[in-house]
């Protein structure tokens, strides 16, 4: 492992107050929001919708580097450009999902384990040549009756650990991903405990497997009662709790926070991140950023509608919409930008 080489890809992907782009979606998730926009699911829809994104003029100026899936890896843009070039030519750096999805725990009913451990070693290797510096997994953890169990934790954040060892072995900055789902009726406190305890066991065992903490990206959830609870929390109790559930379970040694939006609207999300690094900019020993997939993507999908004389409109969208996710985390933004 080089850390030197990790440490000059996280402090290239943040430079300039800029942030990380999800664009990873897997086929499930690109099926799912396309026929919710109404737009044919197909590859070749998916790659025109993705060429969209990475020919975007200026998204560099908020963007340092963009999370892709593995279709998306081997693709191109109609003038034959890998999408991976044409991104570095805009100086953003790509990066890869390199999990396999999250999928059932076997006795643990309505509880999920992502996999993709096996062979990852050789699937690094591959996406190194393919120009990825830096990789992604994603945990999933939900909260609802008779669930979270410890087991569910344990094999999560163990694979996360695996995860993170491997990449770290091909120089590649590995993003540690448990997201706690906004997705029940669970309070703001219910939140905070469970990804408190969740981040306490993924340190704990990113230690056990002898994970260079200087060389990961954090991407968690915000402290956020469940889209369904009543009682849902004003900007600034959302920002001071985020910050007291993070201060209490990531190590200062851990140099980016890179959050993700988690079904928040693009306004909130803004507004939870600008608050944190407004409010609180003496209490964070890291840089806290974000790798917003649909809070910078959703509004620009619903303008292209999958026709090319949406295209120009919808990358204004998507370019503006970054613009604000990165005002936030230098805690500039503004309603006004809306
Ligand atoms: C882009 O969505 C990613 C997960 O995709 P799959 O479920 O299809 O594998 C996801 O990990 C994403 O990167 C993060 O959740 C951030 O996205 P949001 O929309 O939460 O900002």
């Amino acid at each position: 492992m080089n850390s030197k080489v990790l440490k000059q890809t996280i402090a290239e992907i943040f430079a300039n107050g800029k942030g990380i782009l999800a664009m990873d979606e897997s086929t499930p998730t690109c099926k799912k929001r396309f026929e919710a926009a109404g737009i044919p699911q197909t590859i070749e829809m998916y790659r025109q919708y993705r060429q969209l994104i990475v020919t975007t003029p200026g998204l560099n100026e908020s963007i340092g580097g963009a999370i892709l899936f593995d279709e998306t890896i081997r693709q191109q843009t109609d003038d034959g450009e890998p999408m991976v070039k044409a991104l570095m030519k805009a100086g953003i750096i790509p990066g890869i999902k390199v999990d396999m999805g999250a999928k059932p725990l076997p006795e643990f009913p309505k509880e999920l384990v992502t996999e993709g451990l096996d062979g990852l070693r050789e699937r690094l290797a591959e996406y190194k040549t393919m120009g990825a510096r830096f990789a992604k997994w994603r945990a999933v953890i939900t909260i609802g009756e008779g669930i979270l169990t410890d087991a569910c934790i344990h094999a999560n954040v163990h694979a996360l650990a695996r995860y993170a060892a491997l990449c770290q072995e091909a120089d590649i900055v590995p993003i540690v991903e448990p997201e706690v789902l906004m997705d029940g009726n669970h309070s703001i406190q219910e939140t905070y405990d469970v990804t408190e305890k969740v981040l306490k066991a993924l340190f704990s065992k990113l230690y056990l497997f002898k994970v260079d903490l200087e060389g990961i990206i954090l991407k968690p959830n915000m402290i956020v009662a469940g889209k369904g609870c009543p009682n849902q929390n004003s900007v600034d109790e959302v920002a001071e709790a985020t910050v007291n559930c993070l201060r209490s379970a990531v190590p200062a040694s851990v140099p980016a926070i890179a959050f993700l939006s988690g079904g928040q609207s693009p306004k909130v999300a803004a507004e939870h991140l600008n608050a944190i690094n407004k409010n609180f900019k003496d209490r964070l020993p890291w840089i806290v950023a974000f790798s917003f997939a649909r809070a910078i993507q959703q509004p620009a999908l619903d303008v292209w509608k999958g026709e090319s004389s949406n295209i120009k409109k919808a990358q204004e969208i998507l370019s503006s919409r970054a613009k604000i996710a990165a005002a936030a985390r230098r805690g500039e933004y503004n309603s006004v930008m809306e």
